[in-house]
Order: C-alpha cells, then sequence, then structure tokens
C-alpha cells in the first residue's frame, strides 16, 4: 500500500523538481524577431514584441537579408520620431544579429533603412531582472540547489496525505 502511494507522488515530485531546476534563473531565452517570419516590412513588430517577457541574459536574434535591413538599437526618442541622426546606441548589420540583453531596462529597435521604420519596423521592450540572473546578488549554487532538495522534499512529505485525501 505504502509503495504505491509512494510510487504514485514520486512521478508528480520528479517533475516538478526538473520544472524548477530549469527554471531556476540560468536559463537564458534565444528569442527570432517576428518570430518564423523574421524582422521585415511585413511583421507587426508592436504585437510581437508584446508577446514576450523579456529578462537579463535573453538573446534578440534579428534574421533577415543582409543588405535589405538592419537593426538599430536606439534611444526612445529617435524611436518615437524614426529620426535616427542623433540617439543610436548600436548598429546591427549582418542579417543575422544577436543582441544580448544585458540591462534591465526599456530597449528600442528600429530598422534604418529609409522608411522602414515608419512603416512598421520598430519595437520597444522593457528587459526585466531575472531572478538568479540578477548580475549584482549572485546566489551560490550550492544554496539554490538546496532550495530545490528541501521545495522537492516538502513536496514530497505534503504530497502523501493529498494524495490520501485526495
Ligand atoms: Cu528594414
Amino acid at each position: 500500500m505504502e509503495d504505491k502511494i509512494i510510487s504514485c507522488v514520486r512521478v508528480p515530485v520528479i517533475i516538478l523538481m526538473i520544472w524548477f531546476s530549469l527554471f531556476d534563473g540560468a536559463v537564458s531565452e534565444i528569442y527570432d524577431v517576428g518570430d518564423e517570419n523574421g524582422w521585415n516590412s511585413e511583421v507587426d513588430f508592436a504585437s510581437w514584441s508584446e508577446k514576450y517577457n523579456f529578462t537579463v541574459g535573453d538573446v534578440l536574434e534579428f534574421k533577415y537579408s543582409k543588405g535589405q535591413h538592419n537593426a538599430f538599437e536606439v534611444t526612445e526618442s529617435a524611436y518615437r520620431t524614426c529620426d535616427t541622426s542623433s540617439g543610436v546606441l548600436a548598429k546591427y548589420e549582418s542579417g543575422e544579429d544577436e543582441v544580448k540583453l544585458n540591462e534591465s531596462k526599456k530597449y528600442w529597435f528600429v530598422c534604418n533603412v529609409s522608411g522602414h521604420c515608419l512603416g512598421g519596423m520598430r519595437f520597444g521592450i522593457d528587459v526585466k531582472a531575472g531572478n538568479i540572473t540578477n548580475n549584482s546578488e549572485p546566489i551560490p549554487s550550492a544554496n539554490s540547489a538546496y532550495h530545490r532538495w528541501s521545495l522537492g522534499l516538502y513536496l514530497f512529505a505534503f504530497g502523501i496525505p493529498l494524495h490520501l485525501f485526495s
């Protein structure tokens, strides 16, 4: 009887422990800008940029035909006006540009090919600090491993009575 209960509880506990270890903040995501459509004039980037929660350490990948577009990181006012005579923070032009989001701040991107920014090739994102990827306060891995284990034991201990009463 007890063996059966433990085996019923074990699988969800293991799944939860894997889940917690995966989402422990160390994982950074790579986002293709425009998803499978890439960085081009046909995509609604205002909508695209609202689909995800970006965290420090994540990477944006701009994919496009080199020479047809580019990706400039700009200030908010350059983003709003599409005027890049000033306010350009970084230029990416390779056609497969990886932009690491190193800071917790608002990032603004435009395509600087004539007319493309006004045509919709621009977006802003708000990059949030991650829980553990926060550079200013690294948490020792042994410590987080301990927390994972204690959480797992907690779930295990309380999972059995929950299982009995359900
Ligand atoms: Cu363009």
